[in-house]
């Protein structure tokens, strides 16, 4: 696919689903000079839609974000009944820290709809996805749409994993909650980057990564540190981690810099009939990947630098005044 201009700002959809992990995904894609941020879409996922959807507004409102469009997509997943995931989030799907009553207007426009206009309206090759939560509005999109498969550059989602699971023993929440909807994206013919838990689980925010957060000293920092203050607490309990993995702004550091996150080409299919294996990224390492082989398969993070491009994305966002953060409730 040609690429028009390879040293321009990357041009990202984010569909997320915050999520303490989608909220610093969000950040440091709107801080980080190498993302241009074009639209923020939300999907069921940590919790219901609503809920995702409003927490997405807030982290907008607490990033100054504007001008970019944000809009709701599906409810539930294709066929699945819905799975939320309040052990690891909370009831509000963002527990932890005060959220402002938000600032940004939601778009009226249904996410899938919103995808589609934002990838046909740029050039082939101009738009990277970049999907944070279950795959049902990409999966939509491209069965509504099915031109936007070969416009976009690439789908850089986390999810999955090709030697552990956290939502069943081999499988990853993102993927099992829809695994239809990824069976279909993992099959269509764009490119797509797995940034999944072989690779996330690496990227533990430890206390002195905590600490360089708190030092940043701004709102929206502080934000970001009691979010991970819940979500360490919440990540302890529910699966015995010492230091909380912070799964989604891995996905936004790749295509930021791919050498972050390194990368093995290799065939990678969703199972979606196994009694044990239901949404498992199956990954086969075979015999080297074939020449049409269209997924790869992130690897190993390069931690310090990982975690230097989210604290200059912090700095790079600055303080943000919040109109109305005197009506800030607990939620
Ligand atoms: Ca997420």
């Amino acid at each position: 696919m040609a690429v028009t201009n390879p040293d321009a700002p990357r041009k990202i959809i984010l569909d997320c689903d915050p999520g303490h992990d989608d909220a610093v995904a969000l950040l440091l894609a709107h801080g980080n000079p190498r993302i241009d941020l074009l639209a923020v879409t939300t999907v069921v996922g940590n919790q219901t839609l609503e809920k995702v959807t409003a927490n997405a507004l807030a982290v907008g409102t607490i990033a100054g974000i504007t001008g970019v469009p944000f809009a709701a997509g599906c409810a539930r997943p294709l066929v699945r009944t819905i799975e939320n995931a309040p052990d690891i989030h909370g009831d509000s799907g963002m527990d932890g820290p005060l959220q402002p009553e938000p600032a940004i207007e939601l778009d009226r426009r249904h996410a899938v709809d919103l995808i589609i206009e934002t990838i046909m309206s740029h050039e082939p090759g101009e738009i990277t996805l970049v999907p944070t939560g279950g795959l049902t509005n990409i999966a939509l999109a491209a069965r509504k749409e099915p031109r936007i498969v070969e416009r976009v550059r690439e789908v850089v989602l986390m999810g999955g994993g090709c030697h552990v699971g956290n939502w069943s023993a081999v499988a990853e929440f993102n993927i099992k909650i829809d695994p239809e909807a990824a069976h279909i994206v993992f099959n269509e013919s764009w490119p797509v980057v797995m940034v999944g838990l072989d690779l996330t689980h690496q990227a533990l925010a430890t206390d002195e990564v905590i600490e360089r957060i708190e030092a940043v000293g701004t709102a929206p920092a502080r934000f970001v540190r009691e979010l991970m203050d819940f979500f360490k607490a919440a990540y302890k309990d529910a699966q015995g981690f010492d230091a909380p993995p912070v799964h989604d702004p891995c996905a936004v550091a790749y295509v930021i810099d791919p050498t972050v996150v390194s990368t093995v080409k290799v065939p990678v299919d969703i199972e979606l009939s196994g009694a044990l294996t239901l949404g498992m990224t199956v990954a086969d390492f075979r015999a080297p990947a074939p020449a049409d082989c269209n997924t790869s398969v992130a690897m190993e993070l390069d931690h310090e630098r990982f975690w230097d491009l989210v604290i200059q994305a912090l700095h790079n966002i600055g303080e943000v005044q919040l109109p109305t953060a005197q009506n800030a409730g607990a939620r």
